[in-house]
């Protein structure tokens, strides 16, 4: 795998590995770059440029370290968000209504698992390994969305899941489809796919609880209730505190800023509520003719700042069921390492079949 090794602000040194033994003769060597304006290398710039010009970057390609270590971050932290996102909803499979529920929410906590493996190969490609990942999320050093840090009450929490968190997880996921990683912007393709299909049967069970009898009305209330302000928090601080937003963008790691994204989220979400009769629990919620956008009240970053530190109401028991299945799978770890391991032992024409 290739490494990236930065030595300094204007000099790199670019190992290649085993893997690639062209590169090593092309490229192990001290690359000197002229310094450039804000202290940019002539490489950088030249990178920056390949960016403005919408090409796609890909693993073997040249990166500033900056640039790796950001789309590490984000991708490892949305691939764990996938996977500990699968226990809010896991809570309900043994309780769905009825077997046609139990296999789609069966089908859909699946999906999620198969999104957090795309995306942790994703990382991979980035010269990390996917056991480092999972280990730093363990160990509480990684993040995960913030969302999966509340609890599922009732039923109604999967209708309400599906429709505000997959639609906010899409409305944050259709831009990232055109990121500048070509990795990242694959995999998101894939998901976007199956996150559609989770929002329409998150929304179709509100649909149904709010035309039913008034206790699943306020069931389905109660739901949204809870799930509002915790959704609008999915997108990220404010963009005047996002410390990661404006160099993002520049990189096209991120296409839109997180205002952006959660404005587009309440401009769609509003009319919804409003056709599902259910109430947004925002009073200050109103939308502007001028504008064509929906005005909404103060979120509350304090509760976020604490969620993501690690105090929410389920961080915890997130973490301990995680670590649980973790250790519960390691067996299963040493024999596919073992089965690997045993195969890469076989001739190749066996190895090929
Ligand atoms: N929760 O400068 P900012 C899903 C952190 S999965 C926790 O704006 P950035 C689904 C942020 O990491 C949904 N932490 O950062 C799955 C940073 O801390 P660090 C997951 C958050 O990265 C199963 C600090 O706050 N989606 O939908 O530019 C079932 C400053 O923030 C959160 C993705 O991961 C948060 N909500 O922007 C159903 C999408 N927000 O790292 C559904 C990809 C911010 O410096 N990720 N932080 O310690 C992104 O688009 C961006 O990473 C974010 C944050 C918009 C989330």
């Amino acid at each position: 795998m290739i490494q990236y090794l930065r030595q300094s602000r204007n000099s790199c040194i670019i190992t290649a590995g085993a893997f690639f033994p062209f590169f090593r003769s092309m490229y192990t060597q001290m690359v000197e770059v002229l310094g450039g304006q804000n202290g940019e290398t002539a490489q950088e710039r030249r990178f920056q440029a390949r960016i403005d010009a919408a090409e796609t970057i890909e693993a073997k390609d040249w990166m500033p370290e900056g640039y790796r270590k950001t789309l590490i971050r984000q991708i490892s932290q949305h691939a764990h968000s996938e996977i500990v996102g699968q226990l809010p909803e896991a809570n309900w499979i043994t309780r769905a209504p009825t077997l046609q529920r139990k296999a789609i929410l069966l089908a859909k906590v699946q999906d999620e698992a198969g999104h957090g493996l795309y995306l942790y190969g994703a990382a991979e490609t980035l010269g990390v390994s996917r056991s480092q990942l999972v280990d730093d999320l363990l160990a509480g050093k990684a993040k995960y969305s913030s969302i999966f840090n509340y609890p599922t009450l009732t039923w109604a929490d999967m209708g309400a899941i599906g429709w505000l968190v997959d639609g906010a997880a899409i409305m944050n996921q259709i831009p990232l489809c055109r990121c500048s990683y070509g990795p990242y912007a694959r995999a998101m393709i894939r998901i976007c796919k199956e996150e559609n299909f989770h929002q329409r049967q998150g929304f179709e069970i509100m649909t149904i609880l709010s035309r039913g009898t008034n206790a699943q009305r306020e069931m389905a209330q109660d739901a949204l209730n809870r799930w509002w302000w915790p959704s609008l928090m999915m997108f990220g601080p404010p963009d005047a505190e996002s410390p990661h937003t404006e160099q993002s963008k520049r990189w096209k790691i991120k296409l839109l800023t997180n205002d952006e994204l959660r404005q587009r989220f309440v401009d769609q979400t509003a009319p919804q509520a409003d056709y599902l009769g259910l109430q947004i629990p925002d009073p200050a919620l109103h939308g502007n003719a001028d504008t064509g956008h929906y005005k909404f009240g103060q979120i509350d970053w304090a509760e976020f700042y604490n969620v993501i530190k690690g105090n929410g109401p389920c961080n915890r028991e997130r973490l301990r069921v995680r670590k649980a299945a973790h250790d519960d799978g390691a067996w299963v770890r040493a024999a596919a390492s073992e089965y690997a391991r045993k195969r890469e032992g076989l001739p190749a024409l066996e190895q090929q079949i």
